[in-house]
């Protein structure tokens, strides 16, 4: 048997047709079904549904073989333990550092002020910060990053973006690119050398749909 890991939204939606250009019906429609292991039209590959940050976490201990996470929740999680195989090029969006209107960041960076900022994505924006000389002061949040700046808990988020009407509708600009996020295959390694046959085939039929 082989088991891969999806989240609920976006990921299994895209997923999707990956999976039936590779010959794989999931038999069950997860906005519906109340089910976590939904089963396919091939006897020897289920899907479960984990919450997207535990998705690395699941394939890096063998909960799961294989399973798809955004760049951005692989690069928090460290990627201990996963083969990064392929590039899906699916659920694409950016990483980005958004101030409220008004808010003069240039000005704020080039006087060395230091900065409040809210995210959930603590390593990435520490890293990001570092890199760039400015001193940050971390806020970590769960949800609803955009919020923060607006009620004076943070000056600046990084969160993601992809048509950057969340932005738009909270009164934010986006003022830094920090990368371009795509969701990513990751493999357990243990899987990868115990079922090697049937994970190159899939591997391989994945690779196939993505070009
Ligand atoms: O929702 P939950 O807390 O369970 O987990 P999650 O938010 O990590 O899951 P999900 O399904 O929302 O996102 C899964 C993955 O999809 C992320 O890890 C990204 O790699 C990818 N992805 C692609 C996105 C977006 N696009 C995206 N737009 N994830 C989140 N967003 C959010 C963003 O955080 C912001 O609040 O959408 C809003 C901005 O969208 P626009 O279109 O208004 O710019
Ligand atoms: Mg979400």
């Amino acid at each position: 048997m082989i088991t891969l890991a999806l989240s609920k939204g976006r990921i299994f939606d895209e997923t999707l047709p990956l999976l039936r250009s590779a010959g794989i019906e999931v038999l069950e429609d997860p906005s519906t079904s109340r089910k976590l292991i939904l089963p396919t039209n091939q006897p020897s590959v289920r899907v479960v549904l984990v919450r997207a940050s535990d998705v690395p976490t699941y394939v890096q201990y063998g909960g799961a073989d294989l399973g798809v996470t955004g760049l951005d929740t692989l690069i928090e999680h460290g990627g201990a333990g996963l083969y990064q195989p392929l590039d899906l090029k699916i659920a694409r969006c950016r990483m980005s550092v958004a101030v409220p209107k008004g808010f003069d960041y240039e000005g704020a960076v080039r006087q060395g002020s230091r900065l409040k900022v809210a995210t959930k994505y603590l390593s990435i924006a520490k890293d990001f910060f570092a890199t760039k000389g400015v001193h940050v002061d971390l806020v970590k949040l769960y949800g609803s990053m955009e919020l923060a700046p607006l009620t004076g808990l943070a000056q600046a988020i990084v969160d993601l973006v992809s048509t950057g009407s969340t932005l738009l509708a909270n009164d934010l600009i986006e003022v830094e690119r920090i990368m371009e996020v795509s969701s990513r295959l990751v493999v357990n390694q243990g899987a990868l050398v115990l079922k090697r046959q049937a994970m190159r085939e899939l591997m391989d039929a994945f690779e196939r749909a993505v070009s």
